[in-house]
């Protein structure tokens, strides 16, 4: 597979084409932007039809935070999918979730350790809108879910992922790798879809409003099999998602712990207030994971952040190759882009 493979895939929506789309020259900064507005971007294969759900809010001038939450509870819906309840489960054979959601205000909102809710990054949305708090976890997360109105579901497995957990407790190894694309661990290897494309157990996502406010989110099961209880960087403010409407946004996939240590996503934002492209900021902080292991082999993880700043500009990259994600700023442009890597 080309390290840029670019495949064009049409949204096939109507009308109002490009309404917002077009190039931003902002003219205050020394670099001629070259962005989109507006504009969502999302990792992984699945982001394709995430972005559809987000393009729908922000071709019609929506606002960024409805457009992120749509645009993931889209892959939350998908049940052989590797979100949400369709996800595969802890290895004790519970599905686990965190989620969420930053705005245009900075203010944010999160999940963790969440069972038997179908949307939990309208769950983080409810916490960020209706509670004094930035973050609730397990029963007490679930127990606001329901007072809210979101229904109680009975939590079997999905097919694909009762499989895979049978399968799994043969040799019930744990060594989390989160390497995508080469990792030998039978524990950890991602599961084939039918489509041949890889299973992935997260969506982050990150937006640009018409009115050129930022704003993001992301959901994910965690790692397959992971320890019971484990919560990852997504649900972290700064870990897994970090917005500053000053600046831009960025969102994380991968192996969470190497993301929580370094504060990535916020890294990323910083790096982009510092002048750094996008891509560049993305690589910045995959090279600080890299360096924290002092020569380490890091050839089995897998970290990948994308970014975008307030002129639409946008990147990601990883540490390793077989990171992708989906960018979409007009009505027929939804691209999947392989991100450029770290380690060869
Ligand atoms: C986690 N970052 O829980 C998530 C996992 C992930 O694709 O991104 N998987 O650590």
């Amino acid at each position: 597979m080309s390290l840029h493979r670019r495949q064009m895939i049409q949204l096939g929506t109507l009308g109002l084409s490009s309404l917002f789309a077009g190039k931003v020259f902002s003219a205050g900064t020394k670099r001629l932007a070259t962005g989109h507005k507006p504009i969502v971007i999302s990792t992984w294969d699945a982001g394709i039809n995430a972005n559809k759900g987000a393009w729908n809010v922000l071709r019609n001038g929506g606002r960024a935070l409805d457009a992120v939450e749509q645009g993931v509870m889209v892959t939350e819906n998908e049940q052989s999918c590797c979100v949400g309840l369709g996800a595969n489960p802890d290895r004790d054979g519970f599905v686990t979730l965190d989620a969420s959601i930053m705005d245009e205000n900075g203010n944010c909102g999160s999940v963790a350790f969440l069972e038997r809710i179908k949307h939990p990054i309208s769950v983080a949305r409810r916490v960020m809108e209706k509670t004094p708090h930035v973050m609730l976890a397990g029963v007490g997360a679930q127990q606001f879910a329901v007072e809210q109105g979101f229904t109680l579901e009975d939590g079997k497995l999905s097919d694909d992922a009762k499989k895979a957990y049978e399968e799994w407790l043969k040799k019930s190894e744990y060594k989390p790798s989160a390497n995508i694309e080469n990792s030998k661990s039978t524990s950890f290897a991602p599961l084939r879809l039918p489509n041949g494309g890889f299973n992935h157990d997260t969506i982050g996502m990150v937006a640009l409003d018409a009115h050129g406010n930022v704003s993001g989110s992301c959901t994910t099961s965690g790692m397959a099999f992971k320890v019971r209880g484990r919560v990852g960087d997504s649900p972290i403010i700064g870990a897994g998602l970090f917005v500053d409407n000053e600046v831009g946004a960025a969102t994380a996939t991968g192996l969470g712990e190497e993301v929580i240590k370094v504060c990535g996503t916020h890294l990323v934002v910083e790096y982009m207030a510092q002048g750094m492209h996008p891509e560049e900021a993305c690589k910045k902080a995959v090279e600080k994971i890299i360096r924290r292991h002092k020569g380490g082999d890091m050839k089995d993880v897998q970290v990948g952040f994308i970014a975008i700043n307030k002129q639409g500009e946008y990147g990601g990259y990883g540490i390793v190759k077989g990171f992708n994600y989906a960018v979409c700023y007009a009505d027929d442009h939804n691209e999947l882009i392989y991100a450029k890597y770290a380690l060869p």
